[in-house]
């Protein structure tokens, strides 16, 4: 960061946990995802995180509270307070039930409704103006995900001069899809007001860049690789790839001090999945594979247990119980069909797991599956492989990952759809050489160990300030 400046961090959601125990409430910051990520970053920089606290109504105790908490960690938080209208069209209604589905391939779930496209906009003038009464010329506003494309336009209509810079945690979808969204040219003019524009892969900003190409006239390439410069109504903007990461050496050493002895499952080989309730992870196909793996090799029953924990989702949407209901029939049915007294083949945890609990999970077990259908680039995968400490695991990862583009040569690849070769995959996994699998193992943690979380966060800021970086993973374009 340069002298003098302050960072300010918008997301949607405070990275806070409420809990209300004994007419008590208590804030922790939540571990996982952006949080986790993100709180890295920031541990020993001068930032201020704005956000939603979410749905509990915020007295001025409990934003005392949510500050002492931030506190602690060395950053200071301020939550934003929601309408019961703004949470229903914003959040539930334009960004996770029009943007997130349609950027996810999932434009089936999209309800285009004007109301909602109201919402979307009253909220980023909202917090537009926040950021004016919170912030100064030197600061750079870092803005986080799907929620914001029109933040910068209206900070400016407050006759604002702010750098800006913006990062996408899902994908960006190509143009087939993204035209279907009747605000798409606002969208993209909206983004265009960015200093700087990060994606996960190669592919999103071909993605993005392909849409700006055919929906906003006058824009002009100024250079390429390996961050792209625009020249858009007389403004430079920096396109860049950011492939996130997470904390290699935090997850390393909490993972050297989890135990075996506390491990569940002794004499089985643990198929691990840690998914959040999201039609987007690919659950479904999940066990539709599984039980296909089970009918067509049944050497392996009694011999594998697919440990499966789905963490709630705060989306509250109908898709969300649907597919709660689907999910756990299609448990119920394999569990039933395969399952004998002395051994059941899923163990289905559908609550949050503990963050130690979760550590030990990814230490000793033997395989962990990621089938998303489509996922900006998961962190699942990236944590599994940093607690690997003895190189033992193996990473099945869904080629529609982000993460794919950058493990591919060392992963086993599945496509979530194919549930043979998912069956497949799993068997060829189980049965594959653990020398092969431990050198694959050692490529990917020295990967994820030079490409951390720090490298993410300094690259985008460092970029935000104008320093050219070379320091870039090679990723498939
Ligand atoms: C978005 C993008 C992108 C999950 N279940 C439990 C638990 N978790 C934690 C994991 C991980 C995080 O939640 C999930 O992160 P992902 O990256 O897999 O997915 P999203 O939440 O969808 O995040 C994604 C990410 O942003 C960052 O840019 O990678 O593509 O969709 O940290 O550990 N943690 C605990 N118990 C659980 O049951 N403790």
């Amino acid at each position: 960061m340069e002298k003098g400046s302050n960072l300010i961090v918008v997301s949607a959601v405070l990275p806070i946990h409420i809990k209300k125990e004994d007419g008590r409430y208590t804030v922790h910051i939540s571990p996982g995802g952006l949080v986790t990520a993100l709180k890295q970053v920031l541990h020993k920089r001068k930032a201020l995180w704005i956000g939603w606290a979410g749905s509990e109504k915020i007295t001025p105790k409990m934003k005392n509270l949510i500050f002492e908490e931030g506190k602690k960690e060395g950053f200071l938080l301020y939550p934003i307070s929601l309408t019961e209208r703004e949470i229903d069209h914003f959040f539930n209604g334009f960004s996770n039930g029009i943007i997130w589905p349609m950027f996810h391939t999932f434009q089936y779930f999209c309800r285009f409704e004007p109301e909602y496209w109201k919402a979307y906009q009253e909220v980023n003038r909202k917090f537009a103006r926040y950021i004016k009464s919170i912030s100064t010329e030197k600061d750079l506003v870092w803005v986080h995900d799907y929620h914001f494309f029109l933040l910068p336009q209206y900070i400016e209509n407050l006759g604002l001069k702010r750098k800006t810079a913006f990062f996408l945690h899902i994908p960006f979808p190509n143009p087939e899809l993204f035209f279907k969204i009747p605000w798409r040219v606002e969208i993209l003019k909206g983004m265009l007001r960015y200093d700087l524009i990060g994606f996960h892969t190669f592919i999103d900003r071909k993605n993005f860049l392909d849409c700006i190409d055919e929906l906003v006239e006058g824009v002009n390439i100024l250079s390429t690789e390996p961050v792209t410069e625009i020249l858009y109504e007389g403004k430079k903007i920096k396109i860049g790839v950011f492939p996130i990461s997470v904390d290699f050496n935090y997850y390393s050493s909490l993972s050297e001090k989890s135990e075996k002895s506390r491990f569940p499952f002794k004499d089985l080989k643990v198929i691990l999945g840690i998914d959040r309730l999201d039609y987007t992870k690919g659950l479904i196909q999940k066990i539709r594979s599984y039980k296909r793996f089970l009918e067509k090799y049944p050497e392996f029953h009694k011999k594998v247990v697919l440990v499966q924990a789905v963490a709630p989702n705060i989306k509250k949407l109908p898709e969300y119980d649907q597919l709660k209901v689907e999910l756990e029939h299609l448990i119920s049915e394999t569990n039933g069909r395969f399952g004998t007294p002395d051994w059941t083949p899923i163990y289905y945890y559908p609550r949050r797991m503990p963050f130690e609990d979760l550590i030990n999970y990814y230490r000793f077990s033997d395989i962990c599956w990621v089938n998303s259908i489509k996922d900006g680039m998961n962190l699942v995968a990236k944590e599994y492989i940093a607690c690997q400490i003895e190189n033992k695991g193996a990473l099945m990862l869904s080629e529609f990952t982000g993460a794919a583009a950058e493990l591919r040569d060392h992963a086993c690849l599945v496509n979530p759809y194919d549930i043979e070769g998912c069956a497949d995959a799993l068997y060829r996994v189980l049965t594959k050489d653990s020398s092969k699998k431990e050198l694959k193992m050692q490529r990917m943690r020295e990967h994820i160990k030079h490409y951390d979380i720090s490298w993410w966060g300094n690259t985008m800021l460092e970029t935000a300030f104008g320093k050219k970086i070379i320091d870039f993973p090679e990723l498939e374009e």
